[in-house]
């Protein structure tokens, strides 16, 4: 017979493994296993990671809760473990997450929680009487609450997700993954960043490509650097006259990534016209004969890791070098609210490159990048760039039959209406 309601176990665990602090999937999997182990019936669980590292969590048990707080950089974890009744023992959990967090050693303190020395027992049976129905009904299920967050130091957005990876592997570029989200389906990450998802991916990919498509309106040659899921060649061969494709990605996890995972978006890499290249693209730019291709596609990551090349001024200029005469470049330039020195800069260097006349920004929403605006730069070679000449008919025909979701005439032109403040943030002209 115990003399308290309640147990509570403090645990300072040090020298655990980093990776393992670091990872919301395994760490949740572990305090789960841990309340599970010690005979708790588990009810719910949430857990966030924290950009660059870090993540918090807590398990609700029906006997009351385990938490935790992890700092990687530390190799520390610091647990709670509260349980109620003579059921489940906390020690049991304790010495399970020890050993599952690879712990050098740990220190706790146990604290007596509701000593019954101190409480007076009152009849509550009118109280439970009429829930008696009620909880028979609702018995506790238990319900994961594991979330990705794709983040800077102020701004973040947040995808529940099943806990499981689909796929996870560390290339030596960086680590991508694929996870389930609930609200948008498989999701693609790389690092710690929304790449796409199954259920908006549409609107990134057709409005990177049809918009300049329009534009120049006869592209046979297009390149694309980066694109390694297969969004952008997918839409690029839904125009008969694009004669060839080729693409450069650095990663081939990425690839592989989405021809198990995404196969909406990897249904082009057999197509013949494509050639599929795995290398550096910046590298492939430098090397690349002058004249070209009529358009070139950056469709790169965040400006971290191995695209971080994508946002330098002399890969721009080996870009304007490529194109022939009237050539297009369009470029994902990042959100205007979420990096916007990133978008600024690209905004500045293309037009120094390109000149203002032959250079405009356009805007989508893309509800699973931080903030939901998205820009793009497209720039014309050696053209003055007018957006808005292009075949409408044609353009109104081609989105219809192609049963495109977001690409249309009139969203091509809504697309170059830029707000006033994001006007105000690249205006040089
Ligand atoms: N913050 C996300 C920016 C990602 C841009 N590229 C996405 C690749 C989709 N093909």
């Amino acid at each position: 017979m115990h003399d308290s309601l309640g147990r509570h176990i403090l645990v300072e665990l040090f020298g655990c493994s980093p990776s393992m602090l670091n990872d919301v999937i395994r760490l949740e999997k572990s305090m789960v296993d841990a309340a599970k182990k010690a005979h708790a019936t588990v009810i719910n669980s949430t857990f966030h990671h924290f950009s660059p590292y870090g993540v918090s969590g807590v398990v609700v048990i029906q006997e009351s809760h385990l938490a935790v707080h992890a700092w990687p950089e530390y190799q520390y974890a610091a647990v709670d473990i509260f349980t109620c009744g003579t059921e489940v023992d906390p020690w049991v959990a304790y010495d399970f997450l020890k050993e599952a967090l690879q712990a050098a050693h740990g220190s706790c303190m146990e604290l007596k929680r509701g000593q019954k020395a101190m409480l007076e027992r009152i009849d509550i049976e009118y109280l439970s009487a009429d829930r008696k129905e009620s909880a028979l009904q609702n018995q506790p299920q238990f319900k994961r609450n594991v979330w990705f967050t794709d983040k800077d130091e102020n701004i973040a957005l947040s995808l529940r997700h099943s806990g499981q990876l689909l796929y996870d592997e560390q290339s030596p570029y960086q680590r991508v993954r694929v996870l389930e989200s609930y609200a948008y389906g498989k999701t693609l990450l790389i690092d710690d960043m929304v790449m796409c998802t199954e259920k908006d991916e549409f609107v990134y990919h057709e409005m990177i490509v049809h918009v300049p498509m329009f534009i120049h309106g006869k592209v046979q040659r297009a390149l694309v650097i980066g694109g390694g899921d297969g969004g952008t060649v997918r839409e690029l061969f839904r125009h008969k006259g694009i004669e060839d494709v080729v693409m450069v990605e650095i990663d081939k996890k990425v690839v592989e990534a989405s021809k198990l995972h995404l196969p909406q978006l990897s249904c082009e890499f057999d197509n013949p016209k494509l050639e599929l290249r795995i290398e550096d693209g910046i590298s492939f730019m430098a090397n690349c004969a002058d004249a070209s291709f009529d358009l070139i596609i950056i469709d790169g990551s965040d400006p971290e890791g191995p695209a971080k090349g994508l946002f330098s001024p002399d890969f721009y200029q080996d870009c304007y070098r490529v194109l022939k005469q009237g050539g297009v470049l369009n470029l994902q330039s990042e959100g205007p609210l979420f990096n916007t020195s990133a978008f600024i800069d690209l905004n500045k260097c293309t037009e120094a490159i390109f000149g203002a006349a032959s250079t405009r920004c356009y805007l989508a929403y893309i509800s699973t990048y931080p903030t939901g605006m998205w820009s793009f730069i497209t720039a014309q070679k050696e053209t003055e760039l007018n957006y808005a000449n292009f075949d409408i008919s044609e353009a109104a025909i081609f989105s219809q039959q192609q049963h495109l979701q977001y690409y249309s005439p009139e969203m091509h032109f809504a697309a170059y209406a830029l707000p006033p403040f994001v006007r105000d943030m690249i205006r040089t002209k």
